[in-house]
């Protein structure tokens, strides 16, 4: 087995090459956000009892021009999120399919616990199984987001988009803002897959995507963390039930092949997303220095992971760049306010992370379990 080289961390390999270009265009500061706000949000109403759910909020756009995120925020004050929620279910998921994300801001959450009561009148919170990146449990089907060094952009995606099953909803909970950065970009998926060249998106919808990962040996996560379990016996059953060909290695190293869709259709509104995670999981995705070290060291089928066309053969990186490229001109970023919830449906907006200094907390919570027919 190859040397691993030195100046290679598993987080350092996976959250992708750094996007210095990607704030200027559509950044907006705290102080214009809580401007727009409050005069979109209008003034605190003290009679809640006598105001319908509807009147309890009212809604705003960060950007004029853009429909995404929904901002959604209370006219009166301490009004509970997750109770909010639960006679709002139906609105809040016809909202969703329109603009693909709402912010939830200014609302009382009551901690993870709270925010864990939100996602569940949505949906059934879902475990984080067959991961691609280290996240923590903080309760229940609470994780902490990524784990990426603060110094690292990671990309967009669609969440679990490398699988055959993912979840429809995901939420994210600003429990502490970085002191710089760290904003949550999101794109419009629906976008992304207008703005790619026709030829592009059909090789790909014909195509598909294989992705192949290796786990341990010291770089990857080991898969005792992606299936979270010590039992060889429940990742086979896992796989046979998703679909994914594996391949037991010496040393406790695994290698796994799974052909996934790179468009898919929204179950609810019937539109075609850009949903795959090739451009995460292709090598071109890191730095030179650390691509070279690893091709260096690794086989090409022992690579910790790495993307290719369904049928094995390599995608090129002029066509992965033009895929982030499409990304990177629908990226939206906006400050977080401690205490927001951002609510995605994801499969209409992918999401990424950018660096950022100080400390961070945002958890996240993932609901309603989708599978694709379509391979
Ligand atoms: O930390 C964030 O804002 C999001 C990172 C991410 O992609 C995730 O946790 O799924
Ligand atoms: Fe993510």
């Amino acid at each position: 087995m190859p040397m691993l080289p030195e100046l290679i961390s598993i987080s350092q390999v996976f959250s992708g090459k750094r996007d210095k270009t990607l704030t200027k265009a559509k950044t907006m500061t705290n102080t214009e956000t809580k401007n727009l706000n409050s005069q979109k949000l209008g003034t605190v109403r003290r009679k809640a009892v006598s105001l319908s759910s509807e009147e309890l909020v009212k809604t705003a756009y960060l950007q004029p021009e853009n429909l995404l995120p929904l901002v959604v925020g209370p006219t009166v004050e301490k009004l509970n999120l997750a109770g909010w929620a639960q006679n709002n279910r139906s609105s809040i998921e016809t909202q969703l399919w329109k603009h693909g994300g709402i912010l939830f801001r200014g609302f009382e959450v009551g901690g993870v616990n709270g925010f864990e009561q939100f996602i569940q009148t949505l949906g059934d919170l879902l475990e984080y199984s067959f991961r691609s990146t280290p996240r923590s449990l903080v309760s229940g089907n609470i994780y902490t987001s990524t784990e990426y060094p603060a110094e690292q952009f990671i990309p967009l995606h669609n969440e679990m988009a490398y699988s055959r099953n993912w979840p429809l909803k995901i939420a994210f909970f600003c429990v502490k803002k970085a002191e710089q950065g760290g904003e949550t970009p999101i794109a419009n998926s629906r976008k992304v897959f207008e703005s790619l060249d026709s030829q592009i998106r059909e090789k790909f919808a014909q195509k598909k995507v294989m992705y192949v990962r290796n786990y341990g040996g010291g770089v990857d996560l080991p898969w005792q963390n992606v299936f979270n379990t010590d039992s060889k016996i429940e990742v086979e059953e896992y796989c046979k039930k998703a679909g994914i060909e594996l391949q037991w290695k010496s040393d406790d190293r695994l290698r796994t092949r799974q052909i996934c869709q790179a468009v898919a259709q929204h179950p609810q509104t019937q539109e075609m997303v850009w949903f795959n995670q090739a451009h995460l999981f292709h090598i071109s995705n890191l730095e030179p220095v650390v691509r070279k070290e690893l091709l260096t060291s690794f086989k090409q089928e022992d690579l910790p992971r790495n993307a290719y066309y369904g049928d094995g053969s390599p995608i090129e990186d002029f066509i992965l760049d033009e895929i982030r490229r499409c990304y990177q001109q629908e990226t939206i970023v906006f400050p977080w306010e401690e205490g927001d919830v951002l609510l995605l449906d994801n499969m209409l907006a992918a999401h990424g992370r950018t660096p950022f200094s100080g400390s961070r907390r945002v958890v996240v919570g993932m609901a309603e379990a989708f599978s694709c027919q379509d391979i």
